[in-house]
């Protein structure tokens, strides 16, 4: 076993990261750019080394200087997170010519997986569904087609990506021109204007399961994450199981197989992420595989009992999973919120800035993966998660509950957050039906913001805010009355230990 890991990668999952480490007693080496000097999993880790300026480019995303802290610290193995480099095949290579080991799977699955029509292809070999449709090179080969899968249908740039480059035809009479805009969009964005048509699938879900293999074949699911609330191609909040009506053990344990194949196809070691689209009627089709750990991955930890990253980094030390599909069961229901620093009503433009007060939310089924602490910078520099709030209950009911409860108690001040976003979405009637799809956000916007969810959110924040003031008011005046020798700022012993290594 490895007794010393680096965290490439910063905030709330380098926290999180470095948090198992401990409880496996693994030295843990945090890296940081000038922006992040005070930032707190510097605080958490045992040591801490700088990498560069604030831009990702020149820090977290250059290679040579993560290789040069692994050399620097003794690290012998490298836990990525996700994006920054956690899906470089280059960074991967470069770990191996310089024998760290990557906590992850191999540079050969990431390409294998990178590239979305190959993947597709080497998905259609593994008898992994994809949506019906093709590459097309002219636009009479593309009605041909068009036809014989039938309308709506979807056209996509083969350069493009998380939804970008996508246009919906909805009947053969659109197709030509519709044709004609998404090649030349596809050159302008990506320099290619090779487009592929699919069957276009109406309301789907955003399924993904979750899947951990270790380097001896042994490959096995863990069950699904419904991630269709997205803003924008941008998750908001993510739940497990699905609420979907088409919801089945049978079909859960299909979808589970399925992807336990494609990640074998690859080659697959290490915790990854199988997309699947679903259809109303319950069919579902591969999207793409993402060879990280995910954002949302604690959910997923809530339901099973099983620490992702823990198993990852026993896989990596080469050990056995230790167990089969029959041994991994699932109880309850977990919902995460993404606090984003975004100001929903600048239409979520982030909102950088210093966090004057900071109360996260506790008690009973409540985990707040945080990368934030009273009085930290939000940079403008990085993506502005705050933290991830996740609830664990035994029903679905119980946990919006939860979630409710746990967000009327988040209290941030000094900065914009999306939390009345959260509140008044665990209100909206098709949400709490379960009965929504990857449109969920963009029918409902306009109600999830107005004023009435957020006035109701911010009272809340507003009277949260005035109770962190009671508090430090109270404080100071316990340490007004202290005698003079002690009249600094109140040391917590945490703070105290943090400050004494740096
Ligand atoms: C689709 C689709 C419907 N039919 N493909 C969007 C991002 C990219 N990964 C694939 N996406 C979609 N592909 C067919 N044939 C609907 C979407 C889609 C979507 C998928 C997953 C999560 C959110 C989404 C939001 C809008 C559209």
């Amino acid at each position: 076993m490895f007794d010393k890991v680096l965290v490439a990668n910063r905030g709330e999952i380098a926290v999180r990261v470095i948090r198992t480490l401990r409880e496996m007693g693994i030295r843990s080496v945090a890296v940081y750019s000038d922006a992040d000097r005070a930032a707190l999993h510097v605080r958490m880790a045992d040591e801490a080394w700088p990498i560069g300026p604030a831009p990702s480019r020149e820090s977290y995303l250059v290679i040579d200087r993560i290789i040069d802290a692994c050399r620097k610290s003794g690290a012998r193995a490298v836990h990525p997170g996700y994006g920054f480099l956690s899906e470089n095949a280059a960074f991967a290579r470069a770990l191996e010519a310089a024998d760290v080991t990557l906590i992850g799977p191999p540079a050969s699955a990431m390409e294998a997986m990178g590239y979305k029509t190959t993947a597709r292809a080497r998905m259609m070999e593994a008898g992994v569904p994809v949506v019906p449709g093709a590459t097309i090179a002219d636009a009479r080969e593309l009605s041909r087609v068009a036809a014989e899968i039938g309308y709506p249908v979807m056209l996509k740039a083969a350069g493009g990506g998380g939804g970008k480059g996508m246009r919906l035809v909805e009947s053969a009479a659109d197709l030509a021109a519709g044709y004609e805009r998404a090649r030349s969009e596809a050159m302008k964005a990506f320099g290619d204007d090779t487009v592929y048509v699919e069957k276009a699938i109406v309301r789907p879900r955003h399924i993904e399961i979750q899947v951990l293999a270790d380097r001896y074949g042994e490959t096995v699911h863990l069950f699904e994450r419904d991630c269709s609330i997205q803003r924008r191609h941008q998750k908001v909040l993510e739940e497990t199981p699905t609420p979907s009506p088409a919801r089945t053990p049978e079909r859960i344990a299909e979808m589970g197989a399925v992807a336990v194949r494609a990640a074998k196809a690859v080659g697959y070691v290490s915790a990854g992420t199988v997309e699947l689209l679903m259809a109303e009627d319950g069919s579902f089709y591969f999207l793409e595989m993402n060879t990280r750990l995910q954002v949302e991955h604690p959910i997923t930890e809530l339901i099973t009992g099983i620490d992702l990253v823990r198993e990852q980094v026993r896989i990596a030390a080469g050990e056995p999973l230790g167990y089969a599909q029959g041994d991994v069961v699932a109880r309850g229901h977990a919902i995460q919120c993404r606090v984003y620093a975004e100001d929903p009503a600048t239409n979520f433009l982030p909102s950088p800035g210093r966090i004057e007060v900071l109360r996260t939310p506790s008690g009973p089924g409540v985990r707040d993966d945080s990368g934030a602490y009273e009085g930290c910078e939000i940079s403008s520099y990085y993506d502005p998660l705050v933290s991830k709030l996740c609830v664990w209950a035994p029903t679905r009911a119980q946990a919006i509950e939860r979630m409710r409860r746990a967000l009327s108690e988040y209290v941030v001040a000094g900065i914009e957050t999306n939390l009345p976003f959260h509140l008044a979405l665990l209100r909206e009637p098709e949400f709490v039906a379960g009965d929504y799809d990857t449109g969920f956000i963009a029918r409902h916007e306009a109600t999830l913001l107005t004023r009435g969810h957020a006035g109701e959110a911010r009272h809340a924040m507003t009277l949260g805010a005035a109770i962190a003031q009671a508090y430090r008011d109270h404080d100071d005046a316990k340490r007004a009355a202290r005698p003079a020798a002690s009249n600094g700022p109140a040391m917590s012993p945490w703070r105290m230990a943090a400050l004494a290594k740096l």
